[in-house]
């Protein structure tokens, strides 16, 4: 029923074309549109990424392919953005996994505090074997996963107190992504935790409704984070991943060839979202503490406290997530480092 939905636009406005010249073969020379939505602004190497995808698929396709791009979440948030891909309404977007989870509970595997050491080692569980199949199995969610990009690793930000330790967050009211795992892990740190939509998040600041929020120094930098916030710690919890992910219904109505060249884009586009995404976060730790925040850095002792502390959420999630997906998540992260 909802493909039908879908195709029943396309099938109207193509009809309009064919009533000029009644060109026999305009059917398959139909233009393709993908509308692309992400929620960061267009400063972000998320959107540089997209705009890459954007020249390559146009060029590959000699623009039988085109890609209109969307920011900010013009088109919605992580969660309604993937739910419009699967109604066949939007065709691409780029969630962190986090909320990817309340759709394929595998994804979950990435929001175990502190699992990966750093990007390296994450580029390689995400684009083995493992990684892999956890993108296999969006396909039953009417979603198809071609890529993997990046976020990176999260750090705290807050307007209350410099946080150096697990005692620190005690009562801070910090968003959280809609994920479970994180609202917990926050809570087994003392913080105060609300899961919100990023869309939302900035205002939240503002208005004092959270303290703080945990994001990758570039994503903070870029959004301008530093004008509600005061503090800054390299927490470095949480390592995150996005999907680049389609609207299966679209997918599947590709050529052979034009699904190979929106997957090997979206591959190509994302080595160079994460260069650029990787300069970026090395750059802006500094630009943060010009604007004024304080930098507070985790010693090794504090952050293993704060593994410490997490440990039992984790223990609870293993079965949550699947036991059989966490094993391999971290036998991948062994193999990585040998
Ligand atoms: O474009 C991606 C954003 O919508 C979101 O995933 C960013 O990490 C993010 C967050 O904190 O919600």
């Amino acid at each position: 029923a909802l493909a039908a939905c879908g195709n029943g636009d396309s099938e109207s406005s193509s009809s309009d074309s064919d009533s000029s010249d009644g060109d026999s073969e305009s059917a398959s020379g139909e233009e393709k549109v993908i509308k692309a939505g992400i929620g960061l602004n267009d400063d972000h190497p998320q959107y540089k990424g997209l705009l890459k995808f954007k020249e390559i698929v146009e060029e590959e396709t000699d623009s039988a392919i085109k890609v209109e791009t969307y920011h900010s979440g013009q088109l919605g948030d992580d969660r309604s953005m993937t739910e419009a891909l699967q109604l066949g309404t939007q065709e691409v977007t780029i969630p962190s996994t986090a909320p990817l989870a309340n759709f394929v509970p595998e994804f979950s595997v990435f929001d175990i505090p502190f699992l990966f050491p750093n990007e390296q080692v994450a580029d390689q569980v995400l684009d083995g074997e493992v990684g892999q199949d956890l993108l296999k199995k969006l396909e039953s969610q009417d979603l198809v996963g071609l890529s993997y990009w990046e976020n990176g690793f999260r750090d705290l930000t807050n307007s209350e107190r410099a946080v150096a330790t697990k005692e620190d967050f005690e009562g801070l009211k910090i968003r959280t992504m809609e994920n479970d795992l994180h609202l917990d892990a926050f809570k087994a740190l003392g913080a105060n935790p609300t899961p919100m939509a990023f869309t939302e998040l900035f205002t939240a600041m503002q208005q004092g409704t959270v303290d703080g929020q945990e994001n990758p120094y570039a994503t903070i930098y870029l959004q301008k984070f530093y004008e509600a916030q005061d503090h800054v710690s390299n927490t470095h919890h949480i390592y995150s991943p996005f999907v680049f992910l389609m609207s299966k219904s679209f997918y599947d109505g590709l050529s052979e060839e034009q699904q190979t060249i929106v997957k090997d884009a979206a591959v190509e586009a994302g080595k160079y979202q994460r260069e650029l995404n990787r300069e970026a976060n090395e750059k802006y730790l500094q630009s943060l503490q010009d604007e004024g925040m304080t930098y507070t850095e985790i010693t090794p002792e504090a952050r293993e406290e704060m593994v410490e502390a997490v440990q039992p959420v984790v223990d609870e999630y293993k079965s949550k997530i699947g036991e059989e997906t966490v094993e391999k998540v971290y036998q991948a992260i062994e193999d990585a480092q040998e």
